[in-house]
């Protein structure tokens, strides 16, 4: 069978867009090549012993970095490759940054990047990700970069994936025409098209979430988890969202990540994590909605860094947890 790689099936997927000029395109494979570098990193983080600790200097006198912050170093400088990228925003950053701009170049987008996430799990050799998303910037490319530009509803993106560095590096983008995904081939340095037009399953039997919170969750939350542990559904919750929706994606269920004491607001970003991840499983037959029965897709953010609360995954399963949260929610008199 033929081999497709990443850039070749980007520019073939060009033709799907009209009045398409190549600057999507230019951006994408930015992306690509920087998941090719952090991949490299992650997969010798295990040799921090060796190699020297965060902080410390390696054999070389180089100050070794924390591999989240060499992360997002590494997209910023990857995206600055092609001049198509106006500006960035990044889970890792309080301020949005304008990219140095390349001569001759007016660009259109904006990018904003969780560049590690479930970076925690770095030290125990457990999987980790980087999620994406790509907006048109609302101004005229000759003025600088306003917040407008960035807060933007997921609807809005036009395009999204993530990386994960898992058994396998894997990325997976949409750009609203389905959802394809890439397997790094570490002999050729390729990501080679794997994953064609991925399908989720309409329900599942496996629920993602941190039930040691099951206490500080509101009561309709706990009756669904109840509910899932009566049905005999598998719980699996790595505590790395990319990793947890990567298997959603392949064999169904939900991910949940609810408002607690702790987090009254939900933990997770809206515009680094939840709405990409969401463009993403929507374009895989999947749903997204907050704990409030939002269409995360649908919620234009009112800062960088807002957090919300998500159930994601397979549609039947996440309309079931609805139920749960309309049946058994306190209604106030
Ligand atoms: P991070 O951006 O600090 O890595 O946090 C995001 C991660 C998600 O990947 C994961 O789903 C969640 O935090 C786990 O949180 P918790 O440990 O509270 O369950």
């Amino acid at each position: 069978m033929k081999i497709v790689t990443l850039d070749e099936f980007i520019i073939r997927r060009q033709n799907d867009f009209e009045y398409a000029t190549g600057e999507l395109t230019a951006l994408l494979r930015d992306i690509g090549v920087a998941a090719k570098i952090v991949n490299r990193e992650v997969n010798k983080a295990g040799l921090v012993n060796i190699l020297g600790m965060d902080g410390s200097q390696n054999a070389s006198g180089d100050t070794v970095q924390k591999l989240d912050i060499y992360a997002n170093e590494k997209l910023i400088e990857c995206l600055s490759n092609s001049g198509e990228c106006a500006a960035i925003a990044s889970e890792e950053l309080d301020k949005y940054v304008e990219v140095p701009r390349v001569e001759g170049k007016s660009p259109k987008y904006i990018v904003v990047f969780d560049p590690l996430d479930g970076s925690s799990n770095i030290d125990v050799n457990v999987s980790v990700g980087t999620i994406f998303g790509i907006l048109r910037r609302k101004t005229d490319p000759s003025v600088p970069v306003s917040m407008d530009d960035f807060l933007q509803s997921g609807a809005e993106m036009v395009a999204a994936g993530y990386v994960l560095y898992g058994t396998s590096t894997i990325l997976v983008y949409t750009t609203g025409n389905g959802v394809n995904g890439f397997t790094l081939d570490p002999s050729i340095g390729e990501f080679c098209l794997s994953h064609r037009d991925i399908k989720m399953p309409t329900s599942g039997q496996f629920y993602s979430v941190n039930q040691g919170y099951y206490l500080k969750f509101d009561v309709e939350m706990r009756r669904y988890i109840d509910h899932c542990s009566d049905m005999n559904y598998g719980l699996r919750y790595i505590g790395s969202m990319v990793s947890d929706i990567h298997r959603i994606l392949f064999q169904g269920g939900i991910f949940l990540y609810p408002n607690t004491r702790k987090y009254p607001k939900g933990k997770l970003r809206l515009l680094y994590e939840c709405a990409p991840l969401s463009f993403v499983v929507e374009q895989a037959g999947g749903r997204a909605i907050t704990l409030g029965r939002n269409r995360i897709m649908d919620l234009k953010p009112k800062s960088l860094h807002q957090n919300v609360t998500i159930a994601i995954g397979s549609p039947d399963t996440v309309t079931e947890m609805e139920e749960f949260l309309e049946k058994y929610a306190v209604k106030l008199i």
